[in-house]
């Protein structure tokens, strides 16, 4: 079996020019491979800690260098001589170095982005692909894209609440037509901007990020793209929103809509109304970490007034097993978004995905505001037949590479690939 012969973490750059942590790892077969850890800006308390140097002013507070030098130290000593093909063992090891609830002591960074870079390595050495490495099944699908393609909230410097405007083209066959279907509407989104006098600069994720009055307006103009563009709105191609409500609450109110705080009775009309105005089809993070009264209550109306919707839980979930498990029991949700840098390591995040699916629950892989060229997203989302990935719009390097990399991995599998049942 090949072993471990070298770890080599280093500081490198992210798609906000904010220091990330690379990890390169190298095996005594002379493979090696490396993996880029991501960051968000709207994160969620539960999640596994980012560790940056608040105290070095030399990066202004965050560079990752206690991160790297981790890696490069206590990581690399405990996990040398490893039999790579043991993802479980390398990992447990890597939590049990680590021996904190949240991954404080050596950073989920550092621990990510050498789970990562194992896996990677493990592909090249026995030379598969990387989904075909990761996956446990012998069928694999490619997953719907969610893009978002009006960014506003935390990810962009505009007026727009809501912070992911996304579309889903519901009606492709392939994953190739999907990405067609979303360049058009862009596209056709772009020149109604254009034609408004609208700024079409993007935002974080590669969405167009203007000032516009409201949410509403967002939606709307959505929708005009979606028909200009040739589809039928709902149907063909829906929307999908992340409210990222975290960001919108205070005292036990939330400012949705506006600015004014409501109460979350007021919030689920809001949301109520929402959806019953336009075709959307999936609402991520409608209410806060900690509410889980009135994510039940809102999955209990959508239930009962059998409204097919996709209720997402991120900030709520943080691809964590317990805080999934305490979702399922308590009815808060129908699906869950996965970021391996919430939880810290491939197997913790291989087991929540195995958990929802369990438990009839939607899985969609999902980047971070701040990402990378690092595509290991896209083989995790075949490679654990996901129905779904999240990662920007069809612009920006660091969003494109998930969805080119889905391309390849789509000609690979060659014509009889299904998609995902969503
Ligand atoms: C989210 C993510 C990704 P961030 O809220 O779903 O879109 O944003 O990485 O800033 O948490
Ligand atoms: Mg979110």
């Amino acid at each position: 079996m090949p072993k471990i012969i070298n770890v080599n973490g280093r500081q490198v750059f992210d798609s906000r020019g904010i220091p990330t942590i690379e990890t390169e790892i190298h095996l005594d077969d002379g493979h090696y491979a490396s993996a880029i850890v991501p960051s968000g800006a709207s994160t969620g308390t539960y999640e596994a800690h980012e560790l940056r140097d608040k105290e070095n002013k030399d990066f202004l507070g965050k560079s990752v260098l206690k991160s790297v030098k981790n890696v490069n130290t206590e990581i690399s000593k405990e996990i040398k001589n490893f039999d790579i093909f043991d993802q479980k063992k390398i990992d447990q090891v890597l939590i049990d170095l680590d021996g904190t609830k949240q991954k404080k002591r050596l950073g989920a960074n550092s621990i990510l982005s050498v789970s990562i870079a194992a896996c990677k390595v493990a592909a090249v050495s026995k030379n598969i692909s990387l989904y075909k490495y990761l996956s446990n099944s012998k069928k694999n699908s490619l997953p719907y894209p969610l893009m978002n393609i009006i960014n506003g909230g935390a990810h962009a410097n505009n007026t727009l609440r809501i912070q992911e405007f996304m579309i889903r083209p519901d009606k492709a066959k392939s994953f190739s037509e999907a990405v067609k279907i979303c360049f058009l509407v862009i596209q056709k989104l772009k020149f109604l901007m254009n034609s408004k006098n609208l700024s079409t600069t993007v935002g974080d994720e590669g969405g167009f990020a203007p000032s516009l009055k409201n949410n509403e307006q967002a939606i709307e103009f959505i929708l005009e793209a979606i028909d200009k563009a040739g589809f039928k709105t709902g149907k063909d191609v829906c929307i999908c929103l992340d409210v990222a409500s975290n960001e919108l609450f205070k005292e036990g109110k939330y400012a949705v809509n506006n600015s004014n705080f409501e109460n979350s009775k007021k919030t689920i009309e809001y949301y109520f109304n929402l959806i019953s105005k336009y075709p959307i089809k999936s609402i991520e993070d409608p209410f806060s970490e900690n509410d889980w009264i009135s994510w039940s209550e809102f999955n209990k109306l959508i239930k009962s007034k059998k409204k097919n919707i996709q209720i997402v839980g991120d900030d709520l979930f943080v691809t964590n097993k317990e805080r999934l498990s305490k979702g399922i029991k308590e009815k808060a949700a129908n699906a869950i978004l996965i970021k391996p840098n919430q939880i810290g390591t491939i197997s913790e995040t291989l087991e929540v995905i195995n958990l929802a699916h369990k438990n009839k629950y939607n899985s969609i892989i999902s980047h971070r505001s701040g990402d990378s060229e690092d595509t290991f997203i896209a083989d995790l989302s075949v490679a654990t037949n996901s129905s779904q990935i999240k990662t920007g719009s069809l612009s920006r390097s660091e969003r494109v590479a998930k969805y080119n990399r889905l391309l390849k991995i789509e000609e690979e599998l060659g014509k009889n690939v299904k998609m995902a049942s969503i």
